[in-house]
């Protein structure tokens, strides 16, 4: 049996969630007809907080349409170094929109106004415009951090006092609400637009929801469509993120629970270090550069004894705990890592890459 901690992505459609997909009523989603479809942008919106939705068939283009119709080309957009927008999406903002990216180191993930206020630019025709402020939460490369909603309400005033939009990857904000209790609205209605992904811990096969103001999200459709986002009976896909709501959303605390017991067990590893206390909700990144072994070859032996997990940095690796991974096996994914690499910690100290 495999065991695969790669991704939250990586989970498949239950046997129910298939049969909420085969009974969907469907119509042409272009023409505005599917009615399944709309329901879930409806729904969505209302979750957090917003007038409109608009289904799109990834993060990625959620994230990407926003950036476009938020800016004009030759803009600047402030956001954290560790940022999926930054480090994942293929350098899309800049081919798709003409923007400029301009990272900002957060303390842990964690951008604070006064390290945007840093940032700021002159209104001088030497600089670029700033326009955009980009958050996420929870955290990717922060380990699925969750940032503060007093961090999330102080760079909201930043935005309003400078005159800029401010958009959330909320691809996993699911996870944020499920471990603070916190409404997913008070977060979300904290931003101009939020992007909230199905297919990671909920366990859809496929989709994203991205949510704004009514007209601004007609913008966006307009621009989905440019992007060649304009699916036709997509409500067999909206199908399965309304089952995720209504099915996967209450578990994913046991998905935070088998992390912060996975983060443990790693933390008991000889040559192994894991900030616990930095395991808020499903993702766990552990350093292994006090071990004799590097990143690609633990993950080889890992391979091979059936435990899937990425490589996230030179001496880090990162393990995504989600529908599809129960505690059993989450638990003896960590005595793998244990038998790969526990026997042979390195001598003397090595100098380690600081956790992002
Ligand atoms: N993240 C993926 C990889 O791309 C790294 C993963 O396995 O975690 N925002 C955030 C915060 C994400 O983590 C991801 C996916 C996206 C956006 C993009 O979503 P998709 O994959 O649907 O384009």
């Amino acid at each position: 049996m495999i065991t695969d901690l790669r991704s939250d992505t990586v989970t498949r459609p239950t046997p129910e969630m298939r049969r909420a997909i085969a009974e969907a009523e469907v119509g042409d989603d272009v023409f505005g007809d599917d009615p399944t479809v709309c329901r879930l942008e409806e729904r969505t919106a209302g979750l957090l907080g917003h007038e409109a939705g608009l289904f799109v068939p990834s993060g990625t283009m959620g994230n990407q349409l926003a950036i476009r119709c938020h800016t004009r080309p030759g803009d600047e957009v402030l956001l954290d170094a560790g940022a999926h927008i930054w480090n994942y999406e293929g350098g899309a903002a800049s081919a798709l929109s003409g923007v400029q990216l301009r990272p900002v180191s957060g303390a842990g993930g964690l951008l604070r106004s006064s390290d945007l206020a840093a940032c700021l630019r002159p209104d001088d025709p030497h600089h670029p415009r700033t326009s955009l402020i980009c958050l996420e939460n929870t955290h990717n490369r922060a380990g699925g951090r969750i940032l503060p909603l007093a961090l999330m309400q102080e760079v909201r005033s930043f935005a309003e006092t400078h005159r800029l939009r401010l958009h959330l990857d909320g691809a996993r904000l699911w996870n944020a609400s499920a471990a603070t209790g916190i409404p997913l609205a008070s977060y979300g209605r904290l931003a101009d637009s939020v992007l909230v992904a199905y297919s990671k811990g909920l366990g859809a096969p496929i989709g994203s929801v991205l949510v704004g103001e009514s007209a601004w999200v007609r913008a966006a459709r307009r621009e989905r469509k440019k992007f060649g986002g304009g699916m036709r009976q997509v409500g067999i896909l909206a199908a399965a993120c309304l089952y995720a709501l209504d099915h996967h959303l209450e578990r994913l605390t046991e998905d935070h629970a088998n992390a912060r017991e996975l983060a443990l067990a790693l933390a008991e590893i000889p040559g192994v270090r894991v900030e616990v206390d930095r395991v808020e909700t499903n993702i766990v990144i552990f350093d292994v550069g006090d071990t004799e072994m590097g990143v690609d070859e633990i993950l080889q032996r890992l391979r091979e004894r059936g435990v899937l997990m990425v490589p996230f940095g030179p001496t880090l690796i990162r393990a995504v705990t989600h529908l599809d991974a129960r505690r059993e096996a989450v638990l003896a994914a960590a005595a793998a890592v244990a038998a790969v690499v526990g026997a042979r910690p390195k001598t003397k100290a090595a100098a380690h890459a600081a956790m992002p």
